[in-house]
């Protein structure tokens, strides 16, 4: 009899922990971006903040259509390569993702953007900034940072109004963000009176920058615009500071923006010559900017570089749209991601019918005692 009792109460919890599991469901959300190679760091940096935001909304325990959500990232590395970014993306269509953190560079995001929507999964980017990425203006396309228009705008109208440059050289790493900022930046000083006193290029695997510095000496500009990311931009400091260029201001967009710049740049003086522009307000004056980087330090120490309140606030921006369409299937919540009106880490955060960021602020940043430091 008291087996028989002990059988039955076994089946009931049996029964009850089965139709708890049943009422829970994995909503996979996928981040791309560079996780090995010599931008592995702003991968790692924007991977942590997707891990971040799902910790997040998993202790929070969030329900959608009667279910209670568990959110489990599907992690891809692109190595900031344009065809491993489209078999990346392929990869999350295939898995069947509900959503997509990515890419990290233009130059993946862009081909990728077709395949995520010829395959009619969203993705947000909190990182990749050529304005050619919304052009095509496809529903699964969305972008929560302002653009390189803003950006390679906003360095030119300082350099010129501020700073009364009168000469400018340009390198550019012939990606689509390194030419794409540097045309916008090059556009924009020439409308502003500067002169560009020369244009060189180089490549995102170069380190050896001598022989187009000494190109850019001869023509002794006030400062030199590079459009490309900190493995390179760390190095050319460290050159210019050899040629003796330790007086030419060097300006760049958010790709230079890093924390990693500092220690790339190994001690050069030249780090302090330094202008960027970031596509957002500054940590202080984000609306959780300061309280969201203290727990982001404490879970990852040292990791931190630009973009990961941004793909923080993307991965909560997805799961807002899959709350209000109270559903994860793409086909029903893109709709409402459209009509977004989420206040975020970076800031409240609604799109323009592109897919752009309704408001985007800018801010320029220089780099004192090897700290990056905002100038607005
Ligand atoms: N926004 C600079 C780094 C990423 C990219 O646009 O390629």
């Amino acid at each position: 009899m008291q087996l028989k009792l002990k059988l039955s109460v076994a089946a009931v919890i049996t029964a009850v922990a089965g139709m708890a599991s049943a009422q829970d469901m994995v909503v996979k959300i996928g981040h791309v971006a560079p996780i090995s190679g010599a931008q592995a760091h702003y991968g790692k940096d924007n991977e942590n903040g997707v891990r971040m935001a799902i910790e997040d909304l998993n202790a929070q325990g969030v329900m959608i259509g009667g279910k209670k959500a568990k959110f489990e990232i599907v992690a891809e590395d692109d190595a900031a390569d344009p065809k491993q970014g489209t078999a990346a993306a392929q990869k999350l269509c295939d898995a069947k993702v509900a959503g997509v953190v990515g890419h990290l560079n233009s130059g993946t995001t862009i081909p990728a953007s077709k395949v995520y929507n010829d395959c009619g999964i969203p993705h947000i980017t909190g990182a990749a900034t050529n304005p050619n990425l919304t052009k095509p203006g496809y529903n699964t396309t969305y972008r929560i940072i302002a653009n390189d228009n803003a950006l390679g705008a906003g360095l030119a109208f300082y350099a010129a109004d501020a700073l009364k440059l009168k000469k400018v050289a340009i390198i550019d790493d012939r990606t689509a963000y390194g030419q794409g900022v540097a045309e916008v930046f090059k556009k924009t000083a020439q409308s502003k009176g500067l002169q560009i006193v020369d244009e060189q290029f180089t490549t995102d695997k170069a380190t050896d920058f001598m022989a187009i510095l000494t190109a850019i000496k001869a023509k002794a500009p006030d400062a030199i615009f590079y459009g490309g990311m900190d493995p390179q931009a760390g190095p050319m400091l460290r050159q210019m500071e050899q040629l003796g260029l330790s007086k030419v201001k060097f300006f760049g967009g958010d790709g230079i923006c890093t924390s990693e710049i500092a220690k790339l740049a190994a001690g050069a003086k030249t780090l302090e010559n330094v202008v960027c522009a970031e596509g957002g307000a500054s940590l202080a004056k984000m609306p959780g900017g300061t309280a969201w980087k203290k727990r982001y330090d404490a879970k990852y120490p040292g990791q931190f570089q630009v973009y990961s309140p941004y793909t923080y606030d993307a991965t909560f921006v997805l799961v807002d749209a899959m709350k209000r369409a109270n559903s994860i299937d793409p086909k029903v919540y893109i709709p409402k991601l459209k009509e977004t009106n989420f206040k975020g880490v970076t800031t409240t955060i609604q799109f323009e019918p592109n897919g752009e960021l309704k408001n985007p602020a800018i801010t320029l940043y220089v780099y004192k005692d090897g700290k990056k430091s905002p100038l607005n």
